[in-house]
Parts: C-alpha cells; structure tokens; sequence
C-alpha cells in the first residue's frame, strides 16, 4: 500500500524542522529578533563608541569606592532593574514568546534575564582598558569595590572579556540572546515542548547566521562554552544577594521590586 504523500510518517520524523521551518521562516525569524534586540539594547553602538574615552577617574572611582555597601547595591540594583525591563520588553517582541502560557513567560524571564543580560554585557565593555558603561562612564572593577564582592565582580568582567573576544555581531547577539531565553529545560515550566520548538528555529537561524557570517561550528560551539561561566555568575550573585540581605536586610527590602522579584 503507498502511503499518501507527504507521508504522515515523514511528517511525524521529521517534525517542525522541515515542516514549518524553511529559510524564509529562518531569515524573518532573524530579522524580527535583530529588529527587537536593537530596539530594546538600551544603548546603541554609535553612543558607546562615542563615550568610550569617558573613563572615570582615579578620585571619581575613589569616592565610588569609600560609599557604604547599602549604597553601592542600591545604585547596582537600580541599574540592573533597569535593564532587565529592556530584556523583558526584549523577549516580549520575541518570535512566539507572547504566545506561551503566562506561568511559562515569568519561569523563563525569570531564569533567563541575567543570562541575556550578561550576553549584551559585551557591547557595554571596553576590553582596551578593562572598563564597563556604568551610570554614564566607562568604570574599572575596582570602582565596584564597596559592593565587598570582588569574586562576582571579577567573574563578571572576566566574562565580557571573553564574549568580546568572540567579536559577536549583534545579529549573532540577539540570536544567542533568544535562544537562550528559550530553554525548554527551565524548572516549573508548563509547555516545555512548545519552548522547545521555539528554541530549535531560533537555534537554526542562529546556525544560519554563523554559517553566513563565517563563523560556522567553531564560533557556535564557543558561544555555547560561555553558558556554564555564565551560570556560575548567575549563582554567585543569588549568593551574594543572598548574604547582604542577611547583613542589611532594610536595605534589601528597598530594592526594587522587580529586582527582589526575579532574584528573590
Ligand atoms: C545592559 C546595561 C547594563 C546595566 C547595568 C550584582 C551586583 C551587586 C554587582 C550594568 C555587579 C556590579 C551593571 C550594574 C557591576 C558589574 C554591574 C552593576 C548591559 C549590562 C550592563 C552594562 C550591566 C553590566 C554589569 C554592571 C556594571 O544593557
């Protein structure tokens, strides 16, 4: 007996891959995610190119460095409140993101903001100097010093030094952003099959970008070797976190509610 074609077999193997994902599918799906991540990187290349000689000084990072650790967390927490609503609105705009059930959008921002945030780390570090934007300036990791976190904060520069290395494009940004914020291994999530799809057809456009730009396997396979060091910040900072709010719990219930939010 022939089996009607397309066979529903061949359908069945081969799944959403060749079924619904063609290089059409793969170049809009690029677009939309380079669209959205450009619009939501909170600075644009042109103005940190244009500010990367405003260094903070020796006596600016000095008074950076003589505030209390309540203030310093303050200020960081602000800041890191702030971009996270840039990636929520990020994933937002994320092909099929919104189509996913509400319990599942909260598990995976909440699992994958700080990731994505590390990743566009890499536009706002200047690895001439071993500086990063902050509040305006270009900052060195000892300016962070109040903070008494200087493992966290040496792992988080010793990260954007090694993405900067990878000379990331921002399509290659946006892809790897994407794909990262769509793992279907999250804890707690309801619809992980249907994270897991989304996840594939960004993970072949962003093979397909790699593939274009000349990358290929190699860079695919060195991007992939930065999720474990970016975990490990990840918990790291939940330690920390952890650790000031025993030490200063009044403070730590000031921070920003969507900062006490994903961390908490
Ligand atoms: C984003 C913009 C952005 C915003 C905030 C966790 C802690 C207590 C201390 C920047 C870490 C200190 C962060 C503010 C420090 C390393 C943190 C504090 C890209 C990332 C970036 C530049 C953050 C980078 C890391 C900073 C400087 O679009």
């Amino acid at each position: 007996q022939m089996l009607p074609e397309p066979s529903l077999l061949t359908h069945t193997l081969l799944g959403a891959l060749s079924d619904d994902c063609s290089l059409l599918d793969i170049e809009r799906i690029t677009q939309s995610v380079v669209k959205s991540h450009l619009e939501t990187c909170q600075y644009s290349t042109e103005e940190l190119k244009r500010l990367t000689w405003n260094v903070y000084t020796p006596e600016e990072t000095r008074s950076f460095q003589l505030k209390s650790a309540e203030w310093m967390w303050q200020q960081c927490a602000a800041h890191i409140t702030n971009a996270i609503q840039y990636v929520v609105e990020f994933a937002k705009r994320v092909n099929g993101f919104m189509d996913l059930c509400q319990n599942d959008q909260i598990i995976l921002l909440k699992a994958g903001c700080l990731e994505v945030l590390l990743i566009r780390m890499c536009r706002a570090y200047n690895s001439t100097n071993n500086t990063m934007f902050f509040d305006g300036k270009f900052a060195s990791p000892q300016l962070f010093k109040a903070l008494g976190c200087d493992d966290l904060v040496n792992a988080i520069f010793e990260l954007a030094k090694g993405l900067c290395r990878l000379q990331l494009s921002e399509e290659e940004m946006a892809l790897f952003s994407a794909a990262i914020l769509l793992s279907p291994d999250r804890p707690w999530l309801t619809e992980s099959q249907q994270v897991q799809k989304l996840q594939e057809k960004v993970y072949l456009a962003l093979q397909h970008s790699l593939h274009m730009g000349g990358g290929g396997q190699e860079k695919l396979d060195k991007m992939a070797s930065k999720l474990p060091q970016m975990k490990s910040i990840c918990n790291l900072h939940i330690d920390k976190l952890e650790f000031f709010r025993l030490v200063h719990p009044e403070t730590a219930y000031s921070f920003p509610p969507l900062y006490r939010e994903v961390f908490g």
